[in-house]
């Protein structure tokens, strides 16, 4: 009885080996049958999130113009209003000039719509310059830009100064641990069909996507370009 208790709690031993080692080799085989797949989820929840961002910042966006008449310019040597005439901006260094221009556009004033202070995590500042003084609302004089899920800022382009677009903006985006930021050129998109400015007279938000390049498939933009 002993001999035969003791012979099943050996087999039972030897058979919880082999099932380890088969458990672990198809978890081994799931991981790597499903990486791409949990890589993808992971983009698209990058790409939710960057969507989310937009949608918010153009509803502001929008605000904005309801209060002033005009959309914020992606120009900081444009002054629209009187009230913010005397704010000084200074020096551009010429880079992520439109975002810039937006996030301080937005936060002269909270009766026109901006409410970047409540959206603290959605701000950076990947070229490092800063203002004379502090940005009205956000307290500081970093001249914030508003990233997007990957920590690139976006290109914000405005036609509110004439019925085309301007030309390309000089973005510096994310950072790649180790390595200096990336300098990327963007340009406001136009409608593929067409030809004609997408949301013309009006404005564009865009994401560079995943591969943190402006201007390629990847890229996510407000209003969503027809493919
Ligand atoms: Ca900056
Ligand atoms: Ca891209």
């Amino acid at each position: 009885m002993n001999r035969a208790t003791q012979s099943g709690a050996g087999r039972s031993a030897g058979f919880t080996l082999i099932e380890l080692l088969v458990v672990i080799a198809i978890i081994g085989t799931l991981v790597v049958a499903f990486a791409p797949a949990l890589s993808g989820m992971l983009s698209r929840g990058d790409e939710a999130e960057t969507e989310a961002r937009q949608i918010e910042l153009a509803s502001m966006v929008e605000s904005y113009q309801r209060y002033y008449g005009e959309y914020p310019p992606d120009d900081l040597s444009i002054i629209v209003k009187d009230k913010q005439a005397n704010w000084q901006f200074g020096a551009d260094n010429g880079k992520n000039t439109g975002i810039e221009s937006l996030v301080l556009h937005l936060s002269f004033d909270a009766k026109a719509g901006g409410k970047l202070d409540e959206r603290m995590e959605w701000l950076a500042n990947t070229d490092g310059d800063k203002a004379p003084v502090d940005v009205p609302l956000l307290g500081t004089r970093a001249r914030y830009e508003i990233v997007d899920a990957w920590g690139t800022p976006f290109a914000y382009f405005s036609a509110t100064c004439g019925s085309a677009y301007q030309g390309r903006q000089v973005i510096l985006g994310a950072t790649i641990e180790g390595a200096d930021a990336l300098e990327v050129f963007a340009r406001p998109w136009k409608h593929p069909e067409t030809g004609q400015w997408l949301n013309p007279r009006k404005f564009q938000i865009v994401s560079a996507g995943p591969d943190l390049s402006f201007n390629t498939d990847d890229d996510i933009v407000y209003p969503t370009v027809p493919r």
